[in-house]
């Protein structure tokens, strides 16, 4: 009867052991499995979202630094795919700039040129009938395109085509007086355009009226030119005139 006794418990003891072996390493695989994907779907706030590069986050999340912080973490990020998601105040918020899209998400697709600028071929046109002197009109093209568009600058006209459209645009009062992104305030005689920093070789005519009419100012003050009527003519810098400001078109 003892014998019996002792073999029972002796069993049973084998398989409760067995048992409590067999349970052991899926309880843990479970728990690192668990951990894992919660971590990786709460992303931020979660310690174990922790991550090195955008591939070891799930869909839709984006591995990034948060302000201030060491460690990386998977986040969710509504951003449509051209843009970048960034975080900040564990907020994330999406950077379009440079991608031609504009919206919350950047998921609006941009116009080639802003609302109010006139675009042909692959440039935007902008007449501002306030007067500037030619200096402050250089700066005053540069302030003017909004942020998700290229920079823009003082008209540069490198042909026939673009030489109409300036006078069209500035011409809408009666007739064109402009300035344009050209001087020779560097070396006399030697007109330069002022964002390209090109020498010109595009003129409407042989000459800058500069040159033609030296006799009314000293050429050496005349170094800014203008559009005037349906030429271009070398000026004071210092005179007020409108500006026509030119920015590279979006092409999407
Ligand atoms: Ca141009």
């Amino acid at each position: 009867m003892g014998k019996f006794m002792i073999t029972f418990m002796l069993v049973v003891l084998l398989i409760v052991f067995m048992k409590a072996s067999e349970s052991k390493p899926t309880l843990k695989q479970n728990i690192l499995k668990s951990s894992k994907a919660r971590g990786l779907a709460l992303g931020i706030g979660n310690g174990n979202g922790i991550c090195n590069d955008h591939d070891q986050c799930p869909d839709g999340y984006a591995c990034l630094l948060a302000e201030g912080k060491t460690v990386k973490k998977c986040v969710q990020c509504n951003c449509s795919e051209t843009s970048q998601c960034y975080l900040e105040s564990e907020t994330t918020f999406c950077n379009c700039s440079g991608t031609g899209f504009t919206g919350q998400y950047c998921e609006t697709l941009l116009p080639p040129c802003p609302m109010g600028w006139y675009q042909n071929r692959n440039s935007c046109y902008i007449y501002d009938c306030t007067a500037y002197d030619w200096m402050a009109a250089v700066w005053h093209c540069q302030s003017l395109s909004p942020n998700e568009y290229p920079n823009s600058y003082l008209v540069e006209i490198t042909d026939e085509e673009e030489n109409q459209v300036a006078f069209a645009i500035s011409g809408i009062t009666g007739y064109s007086d402009a300035w344009i992104g050209l001087s020779d305030t560097e070396s006399e005689g030697i007109f330069k355009w002022i964002n390209s920093g090109n020498i010109v070789t595009y003129k409407p005519f042989d000459y800058i009226y500069d040159a033609y009419y030296p006799y009314i100012y000293p050429v050496e003050v005349m170094d800014c030119v203008h559009l005037h009527y349906d030429h271009w003519d070398a000026e004071i810098c210092g005179k007020f005139k409108p500006v026509v400001c030119e920015m590279p078109a979006l092409i999407q």
